[in-house]
């Protein structure tokens, strides 16, 4: 509750639309999910009444009466019925992705749908015996928003440095490594998990990923990854291939700062000039849940073992909901595929040392913990921080970036200022692309020791993360 209060209180619209649709409260009707459809959409399964978590079991939002269900090893079908039938259970998805496959999981997770209420049912479960964990499928929302819409001054701010710009020396220095020939490459890949990329904008179309091992729509899936069709990466939300349109503002944003063409004398720069990016949409209108997140995580790591792709990070500018082993898992599995994952700190002006926000807090060592600073350099007053749990500050206030938007009934290229730690975190992914591109090779643990042994010190930061400092990618 009082995270929701805090993003309303700093204006995140889709908080506040997100957390109106959770505030109605009452019985929500039961409606048959087959196993086979793959799933009705989360919105759909939000779409009728839906039912406020209660707060005294577990923190934050979940999908009511759903459950991410693991089993014991060796717990075959006939018990498995069984126990859905004891717990009076749907199942909605079995999960069960190629990344899980191909690291030796057989079992894989059951999405569930029971009468009872989240805290009810996880009891419940835990006396089965056949039961490893079950927990809730928890809903993560982004947090940010365009500011004042005649913002004009210090734009950019986050790509000057002390070198480039005295006037703007809290940025990240990256203008510097541009003046260095280092402006990224068109082989390193990162993914955006988050919503879509609009990859029609004009600033961010030549940077978009395209599958080459997927040919396009001729309804087949030609790479064979289980998913049809997934030329510019693919929709969890829907689970379709749609991932571009005019309601992608906040993944498209990410994705400029992250990597819009620079040089091309249009719009905007992304730390990266020069990049592929692969959209992998989880959050809808509603949100995102931790069984889509689970499966865009490992759509990423699938698609890098698969095609020895050179996919050195995702961005992961969400967050809610509390602990989750299931979602841990796929991050631990994206760190066995050597991939960064880069997290937004959270936008609850909060200690994230003494209340874990995730998925930023998991102990993963592939995750980058980002905090955001305003541009002269102070903490931003939403911005969460953690001497142990968070480990970088990185531009967030005022950023201005890519974002599709509405012209009567078409879509066009269009800029916007937004405020939060979803804006901080892109800064480091750009950072850890730009660096495997001038560094290539590396691994993770090398890119991260890179940018965080790099981290200019900086008071409002000092006792605030671990290195004590913002981003400066002035040396990559
Ligand atoms: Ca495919
Ligand atoms: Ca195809
Ligand atoms: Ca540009």
């Amino acid at each position: 509750m009082e995270r929701r209060k805090l993003m309303n209180s700093i204006g995140g619209f889709a908080a506040v639309a997100f957390g109106a649709a959770l505030l109605f409260s009452g019985c929500r009707k039961e409606q048959a999910v087959s196993q086979t459809d793959g799933g009705a959409s989360l919105e759909k399964r939000l779409s009728e009444e839906t039912v406020s978590f209660p707060a005294n079991t577990a923190r934050g939002e979940a999908v009511p009466n759903e459950l991410i269900v693991r089993f014991k090893p060796g717990v075959g079908e006939d018990r498995r019925q069984r126990a859905f039938e004891h717990m009076n259970a749907e199942v909605v998805e079995k999960l069960h992705t190629q990344a899980m496959k191909d690291f030796g999981d057989e079992r894989g997770y059951f999405l569930v749908r029971m009468p009872a209420d989240v805290p009810q049912a996880m009891n419940r479960w835990r006396d089965e015996e056949d039961i490893e964990y079950a927990e809730p499928n928890y809903l993560y929302s982004y947090s940010a928003t365009s500011n004042d819409p005649y913002f004009t001054d210090g734009q950019l701010w986050g790509m000057y440095g002390s070198s480039t710009s005295p006037s703007n020396q809290y940025g990240t220095g990256s203008a510097a490594a541009w003046a260095n020939n280092h402006t990224g490459s068109n082989s390193v890949i990162i993914a955006v998990i988050d919503e879509g990329i609009y990859n029609e904008h004009e600033d961010l179309n030549a940077n978009c990923w395209v599958n080459p091992y997927e040919i396009p729509n001729n309804k087949k899936d030609d790479d064979g990854n289980g998913y049809v069709d997934d030329v510019y990466g693919w929709n969890f939300d829907r689970n379709n291939n749609k991932t571009s349109g005019s309601a992608e503002t906040h993944g498209s944003h990410v994705a400029g700062t992250i990597g819009a063409v620079g040089g091309n004398n249009k719009g905007v720069a992304g730390v990266c000039w020069n990049i592929k990016m692969i959209s992998c949409k989880f959050l809808g209108r509603r949100g995102g849940s931790t069984a889509n997140a689970i499966k865009a995580v490992d759509y990423v790591t699938d698609m890098k073992t698969r095609h020895n792709l050179n996919i050195v990070a995702t961005n992961n500018s969400w967050g809610g909901g509390g602990f989750s082993q299931s979602l841990k898992d796929a991050i631990d599995r994206a760190e066995a595929a050597d991939i960064l994952f880069i997290a937004a700190a959270g936008n609850d002006s909060r200690n994230n040392d003494a209340s874990a926000s995730y998925p930023s807090n998991y102990t993963s060592s592939n995750i980058i913990a980002v905090a955001s600073i305003t541009s002269s350099g102070g903490l931003s007053s939403f911005s969460n921080y953690g001497l142990t749990t968070v480990d970088i500050g990185a531009p967030g206030s005022g950023i201005y970036s890519t974002v599709p938007k509405k012209q009567g009934k078409s879509v066009v290229s269009s800029y916007a200022s937004y405020n939060g730690t979803s804006m901080a975190t892109p800064h480091v992914t750009g950072a850890a692309a730009l660096y495997a591109a001038s560094h290539p090779g590396s691994s993770a643990a090398a890119i991260k020791t890179a940018i965080l042994s790099s981290a200019t010190a900086t008071s409002s930061l000092s006792g605030k993360c671990a290195t004590g400092g913002r981003l400066n990618t002035s040396g990559f």
